[in-house]
């Protein structure tokens, strides 16, 4: 009797064996685990298939399927351990970094063109014993036109040129302004500059910005001449586009000063013998300069026959433009990314 029967759980040892073998995922190793030793499963059911034998038989077939259920759950241990480890492998498979894969690159913020220009020009001026000044964007008539000797009816005065604001303040039309409110509070001798923001009521185009920079300077001191104006302006020009330059003084008219001249310097593109550049002229005009008027100086309480002033004062955005080929002053206004990695040190 104990023959068949240990034939029978061989057989379904076998076939147990065999579907395991073709358990692909968890979901069906459980229905086979459910099936072969769930309860109620196939081997319960051979266990309770025991009581029917005689007695005698009963050790050696409780044996029998004590050893198939053993197998099989040893079997399905490794099964399972299997796939576990199958699905461990796909998914750092899935996850793995490749190390090997260029990085993808760090954007790194640099100043922007005017900030970069406007810290090389007050580098160069302090480089020649220039102190660097500044002062407030809201300001009055008295600082931004009277004390420049700029009359009541002068066309600078005008709505259409000046942004004005409530209670006789306006938007600084220059940073001359700074350098009246320096010379009200130091005696001479000094040599400041005056970086900064101004403001016009210019409609944009590609030569005019409602906002932009200048750069002023102003020395004060016994026995100044144009002389010393020129060599400062020739020394500050030639390190600021970095390289030898001839330059030329034009007679011109400012209130603020007297006399007053516009600078030029040999043309950039083709040194002075003229192209589309330069206009065929063979020169740039640059900045205006000249010796403090003696009213603008008598304002503040010097005395003109003591002491001597020279001025000058320059658009940054439009010596930017000059070095370095800029067709438009609204670019500098409009942050686009291409035009601002496409200039200054680090393009
Ligand atoms: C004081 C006295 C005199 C500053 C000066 C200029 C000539 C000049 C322009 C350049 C281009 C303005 O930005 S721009 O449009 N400036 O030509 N500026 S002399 O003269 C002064 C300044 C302060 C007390």
């Amino acid at each position: 009797m104990t023959e068949p029967f240990a034939a029978g759980i061989e057989r379904l040892r076998q076939e147990a064996l065999g579907t395991l073998e073709s358990v692909g995922d968890t979901a069906a190793l459980e229905a086979w685990r459910v099936h072969y030793l769930g309860k109620g499963g196939v081997v319960t059911e051979e266990l309770k298939r025991i009581g029917g034998l005689a007695p005698a038989e009963r050790p050696a077939a409780g044996q029998i399927v004590n050893d198939l259920k053993r197998a099989l759950s040893e079997a399905l241990d490794v099964a399972r351990a299997t796939l576990e480890a199958a699905a461990q492998e796909q998914a750092s498979a899935r996850e793995a970094v490749d190390v090997t894969l260029p990085g993808r690159g760090v954007d790194m913020g640099v100043a922007h063109p005017l900030s970069e220009a406007m810290a090389h020009i007050e580098a160069i001026f302090v480089g020649l014993g220039f102190a660097v000044t500044s002062g407030p964007e809201i300001e009055d008539e008295f600082h931004n036109f009277e004390a420049l000797n700029i009359p009541a009816h002068h066309p600078a005065r005008a709505m259409h040129d000046t942004f004005y604001l409530d209670h006789g303040r306006l938007l600084r039309t220059h940073t001359s302004t700074v350098q009246i409110r320096y010379m009200e509070r130091h005696r001479p001798p000094f040599r400041i500059i005056a970086p900064g923001r101004v403001y016009r009521s210019d409609a944009p185009d590609p030569t005019h910005s409602p906002v932009f920079h200048q750069v002023e300077g102003l020395a004060v001191g016994p026995d100044l001449t144009m002389g010393h104006l020129k060599s400062v302006l020739k020394t500050f020009l030639q390190a600021f586009f970095d390289r030898r330059l001839a330059l030329r003084l034009r007679p011109s008219y400012f209130p603020f000063t007297e006399p007053s001249a516009e600078v030029d310097i040999s043309c950039l593109l083709c040194g002075g013998s003229g192209c589309r550049v330069c206009k065929n002229t063979g020169w740039i005009e640059v900045l205006g300069c000249g010796l403090v008027h003696p009213a603008v100086l008598a304002r503040v309480g010097l005395d003109p026959e003591v002491v001597r002033g020279f001025a000058f004062g320059m658009g940054v955005e439009r010596l930017v433009m000059l070095r370095d080929g800029i067709p438009d002053v609204r670019l500098f206004y409009e942050n686009d990314l291409r035009f601002l990695k496409s200039i200054g040190p680090c393009a």
